[in-house]
Parts: structure tokens; sequence; C-alpha cells
């Protein structure tokens, strides 16, 4: 498997902690990839074989052994599951699992607001809409009040919601311009400081993506 990525990325660090936590980082070849910082608001020079893969040239893209490019986090976490069976990410038990993916939608919820809220930060200060980042602001606002009342479901063996949340945290601490999520909601705070201290999130903790 290859595995377009950069270390900037919260949807690829979703699947690298998914990978690890599955015992498949091993088997996955890295792909760099380099982003300038005009790739919010224009098209930019990809880095070589990811658009000819995935035509939405978004990380993360994995091109799994057979050769089929996945352009999208929870595709691409879906079929690591799928990949290292028995183990698994997903409770077998069918309220647990749409459980799990309810909060998985609701923390991949935050992370689309962050993405696009980065994206709206890299344009020129003249431009950029300060409504537009208010409404995601609001956004995560309502996941995070959300993921404070579901707290009690983040619990037991670590699956996909877990990570997602966890990544959505992490990356709400690491942009200066978002807001600190603890004030108000001290038991994803409590979750998080937990959480944050597994392997796999630690070595996955997030840096600037190069731009060249
Ligand atoms: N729904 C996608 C979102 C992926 C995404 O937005 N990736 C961002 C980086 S975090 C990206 O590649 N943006 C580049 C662009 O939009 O040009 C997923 O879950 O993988």
């Amino acid at each position: 498997m290859q595995l377009f990525w950069t270390p900037a990325s919260p949807f690829t660090r979703k699947v690298s902690i998914a990978a690890r936590e599955l015992g498949l980082w091993d088997r996955i070849e890295i792909r760099p990839t380099t982003w300038t910082l005009d790739w919010g608001y224009r098209t930019p020079a990809f880095t070589p074989g990811l658009a000819e893969a995935n035509p939405v040239a978004r990380i993360p893209t994995l091109v799994t052994d057979e050769g089929i490019p996945l352009g999208d986090s929870t595709l691409i976490c879906l079929h690591l599951d799928e990949v290292a069976r028995p183990k698994s990410l997903i409770p077998a038990d069918h309220t647990a699992r749409w459980r799990m993916w309810s909060i998985y939608a609701v923390a991949d919820g935050i992370l689309e607001a962050q993405i696009a809220m980065r994206a709206e930060m890299l344009r020129p200060v003249d431009v950029r809409s300060e409504s537009f980042l208010a409404k995601q602001r609001e956004r995560i606002v309502r996941c995070l009040d959300a993921l404070e009342a579901d707290v009690g479901h983040l619990a037991g063996d670590v699956d996909l919601a877990q990570i997602t949340a966890g990544v959505a945290l992490g990356y709400q601490d690491w942009r200066e311009w978002l807001f600190d999520f603890r004030p108000g909601r001290p038991r994803i705070a409590e979750w998080y400081a937990e959480f944050s201290r597994r392997p796999a999130m630690r070595e996955t903790e997030p840096r600037e993506t190069p731009t060249a």
C-alpha cells in the first residue's frame, strides 16, 4: 500500500493513527506530498503521482495492494480495517457500531470545519471572509459540545470515533488561530489528556507540511 501523506493534515493523521492501532503501519509506503501555501484558494503544483492516482488531488490518498486508489480518509480506514481483520476499530455490535459512526461523523465535521478555516486563513487578509470563519467556528463549538455530552461513548476499545475525536482536539490545540476547547468542557478535556498519551497519537503529532 502507498499513502500520499503530509504531517499537518488531520485527515491523514486519522489514517496514520488507524494504521498504527491496527498494526499495519509498517506495510504502508509513505509518499510525502508538498503543498504551497496557496493551496487553499488555487490549484497548486501537485506532488508527482498524486493527481494521477486521485483526480480530486487531496490527501490522504491510499493506493491499495491491488492498485486501487482510495481518496478519502473514511474509505481508507474501512479498507485498512478489512485488511487487518480480525483486528478492528469498528465495534461488532450493531448499536455500538452505529453509535460509533454517529460520533465519528461529528468529530469528522470538526475536521472539515478546521480545514475549511485553514484554507480561508491562507487567503490574503483583504479577501478573507470573517463571516465564513465565524460559521465554521460555530460548527466546531456545536460539535465540541456534542462530544462533551457524548463522552461516555468515547470509552472502551479504541475505535474510529475515538481516533477522529482525538485528531480533532489535537488540531484544535495545534493551530494558534483556533480556540482552546477545554473551558466549559471538562469531560473531553480529561478524555483527551488520557487519549493523547497513546503511542499512535504521540508518533503522529502534527507538524507544518513542507512547501517544496
Ligand atoms: N473528506 C476528505 C477530506 C480530505 C481533505 O480535505 N484533505 C485536505 C488536507 S487536510 C487536502 O488535501 N486539501 C487540498 C485541497 O483541497 O486542495 C477525507 O476524509 O479524506
